[in-house]
């Protein structure tokens, strides 16, 4: 793969409502407004034809095994691997709102195995750093729309937050804990100096795989 310049990979994850959608926009708009090329991009995405299976899913009109819907979470990654690789290696940097952890985490937090949930994602692109946005679950169910969508009952995200709690405590190298109970504008700015330093240090790194 091309290192010159390239982008660098940033992805937000967390629980639902932990302010990912808000952050990952701030991000995308203070980079772009600053000249840096960026993209922002979230998972699940739901405008191809798997993406709208895992909506109806999500909204409770449809039913599907938990294996069959992990994996076309997972699949809804591939689906986008082509184009992430050529925006990346052509210096755009991207910004994703939730990915393979969250496709781990959801998953592992049904009690499955979590070697099983994590086997379709190798191969993907690695991200270079991932943002965490934690914060406590009786925080996060107070907030707007909360309970809308299927998976957003209080215990179910506190099983989901021991996932990623132990993901960020594995994957130190590249995993940053932010705490997401601060006002926006704190948070912001964590992530804005985090991100600055994340993309200095790609440009001279090779885009790894998971
Ligand atoms: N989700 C998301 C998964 O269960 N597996 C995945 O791989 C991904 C990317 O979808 N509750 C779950 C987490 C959320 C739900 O995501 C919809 P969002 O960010 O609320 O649109
Ligand atoms: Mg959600």
């Amino acid at each position: 793969m091309r290192t010159a310049k390239r982008g660098a990979f940033i992805v937000l994850e967390g629980c639902d409502r932990s302010g990912k959608s808000s952050q990952s926009r701030l991000l995308y708009e203070f980079l772009t407004s600053n000249g840096y090329p960026a993209k922002h991009m979230h998972f699940p995405s739901r405008t191809t034809e798997i993406g709208s299976t895992i909506n109806s899913y999500l909204k409770n009109s449809k039913e599907l095994n938990d294996q069959v819907i992990h994996l076309l979470f997972s699949a809804n990654r591939w689906e986008f691997l082509k184009e992430m690789q050529n925006l990346l290696n052509t210096g755009t940097t991207l910004i994703v709102d939730r990915y393979s952890y969250s496709g781990v985490a959801y998953s592992v937090a049904k009690g499955m195995d979590f070697d099983w949930c994590m086997a379709p994602e190798k191969g993907l692109l690695r991200p270079d750093a991932v943002f965490y946005l934690k914060a406590p679950i009786d925080y996060l169910i107070q907030r707007d729309d909360f309970g809308r969508e299927r998976y957003e009952k209080k215990d179910f995200q506190s099983k989901v937050a021991n996932v990623f709690d132990r993901l960020c405590e594995e994957q130190t190298e590249f995993w940053h804990s932010i705490d997401a109970s601060q006002s926006e504008a704190v948070v912001f700015e964590d992530i804005r100096l985090k991100a600055m330093s994340v993309l200095n240090k790609a440009k001279h790194k090779p885009l790894c795989l998971l």
